[in-house]
C-alpha cells in the first residue's frame, strides 16, 4: 500500500477555512473561495455535475485526453506523472497507460487525505509496477515541496486554472515554473471563450445540480464552524462576465436576514437581493492563456482542442 506524505494537517485546513470565511463575510462584496465546496457531499455533487448533458468540459478534456494521449507520452517521455488535485482518476488512467512505457513513478497530490488514500490504494492494485507516493498538501502552498525527479510531466487538469485571479494564476504559475527543472512539463487543462448561453447554462443547469453546489459552502461553514446559514435562503446565480471573461457564481441572499459563524465570534448581515461571490471560473482564449505562461516564465509548447474548440490542453514548458 502507498504510504501517504502530509504537510497539511486537518488543523492547517481548519485554520484556513476560518482564515478565508473571516476574511470573506466581512469583504464587501462578500466572497467565499471555490476551495471549500469539496467536502464528501460537495465532491459528489461536482461528479454529478460532470455527467450533466450542459457541462461539456469534462467530457471535452477526456476526449482530447483520448485521442493525445500518446503523443503527450512520446514528446513527453516522462518518469513522474505528478497530478494536482488528483481527481476521480479517470483521466489519470489514461494517462498512465499512454506512459506506461517510461513512467515509474506517480505523485497524486490533493487537500483531501481520504480522497487522496483511497484513490492511491486502487491505482496501485491496478499498476502494480508503479511506485505510487501521494502528498497531501494545499498546491498553492507546497509546490516546493513536492518531490523532484527526471522528466516529470506536471498535471494540472479540469480547468481549476480558471478559478484563479489573474494575478493569482501568474504567482501560482511562477512558482510552479520555479520547481521544475529543463525536461519538465506542464499539461494543463483550460477552458475556452464560447457563446455566453451555452457557458452560463453549463453553471446553470436545468436540474439544479450546480445550484446545489454552490449552497453546500454554506453547508460545509454551518458544520465545520457552527454558523446557522439558513442555506434555503439563498439562491444560485451563474453570470457572465465579458470583460474579465469568466463565469461568476454567486449566492444571493433572498431577503434581509442575520448569520451568526459561532468560531468565529462573528454576526453578518446580508441585505435582501445581496450577492455574495463564490467562484470564478474564467476562460482563456489562446493569447491570454499564452501572456499568462510567459508572465511565468513558461511557453506553451503544445495546444490541443476537441473539434469544437470547446477547451484546450496545452503542454507548456519551462
Ligand atoms: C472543477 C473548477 C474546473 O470551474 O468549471 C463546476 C468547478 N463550478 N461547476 C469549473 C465547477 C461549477 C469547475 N472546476
Amino acid at each position: 500500500m502507498p504510504t501517504t506524505k502530509s504537510f497539511l494537517t486537518p488543523d492547517d485546513l481548519g485554520k484556513s477555512l476560518r482564515q478565508d470565511v473571516a476574511d470573506g463575510l466581512t469583504a464587501f462584496p462578500k466572497t467565499l473561495p471555490p476551495k471549500w465546496f469539496y467536502d464528501e457531499r460537495g465532491s459528489e455533487l461536482f461528479e454529478e455535475i460532470t455527467r450533466l448533458e450542459e457541462y461539456y468540459p469534462t467530457r471535452r478534456e477526456r476526449a482530447i485526453l483520448t485521442e493525445r494521449a500518446a503523443e503527450i507520452a512520446s514528446v513527453t517521455g516522462a518518469r513522474t506523472l505528478l497530478e494536482l488535485g488528483a481527481g476521480s482518476g479517470e483521466k489519470t488512467r489514461l494517462l498512465l497507460d499512454a506512459l506506461g512505457g517510461t513512467l515509474g513513478t506517480y505523485v497524486p497530490v490533493d487537500v483531501s487525505g481520504d480522497f487522496l488514500a483511497t484513490a492511491a490504494e486502487q491505482i496501485a492494485t491496478e499498476y502494480p509496477a508503479l511506485s505510487i507516493q501521494p502528498i497531501v498538501a494545499d498546491y498553492e502552498r507546497h509546490l516546493d515541496q513536492l518531490p523532484a525527479g527526471e522528466r516529470r510531466l506536471i498535471a494540472f487538469l479540469g480547468g481549476t486554472i480558471g478559478n484563479m485571479e489573474p494575478d493569482e494564476r501568474v504567482s501560482f504559475l511562477g512558482g510552479l515554473r520555479a520547481t521544475m527543472a529543463e525536461d519538465d512539463a506542464l499539461l494543463i487543462g483550460a477552458d475556452l471563450v464560447k457563446a455566453p448561453q451555452r457557458l452560463v447554462r453549463a453553471y446553470d443547469d436545468a436540474r439544479g445540480v450546480t445550484a446545489e453546489f454552490n449552497r453546500n459552502v454554506l453547508h460545509v461553514i454551518n458544520r465545520e464552524l457552527g454558523a446557522d446559514f439558513a442555506v434555503s435562503r439563498f439562491s444560485h446565480v451563474a453570470v457572465w462576465d465579458g470583460t474579465e471573461e469568466r463565469i461568476e457564481m454567486r449566492l444571493r441572499s433572498t431577503q434581509a436576514q442575520t448569520v451568526r459563524v459561532a468560531a468565529l465570534d462573528l454576526v453578518v448581515e446580508f441585505a435582501a437581493g445581496e450577492e455574495m461571490r463564490t467562484e470564478i471560473s474564467a476562460k482563456f482564449r489562446r493569447e491570454r492563456f499564452e501572456a499568462s505562461m510567459e508572465a511565468a516564465g513558461l511557453r506553451v509548447d503544445q495546444w490541443w482542442t476537441d473539434k469544437d474548440q470547446d477547451f484546450v490542453l496545452s503542454l507548456v514548458r519551462p
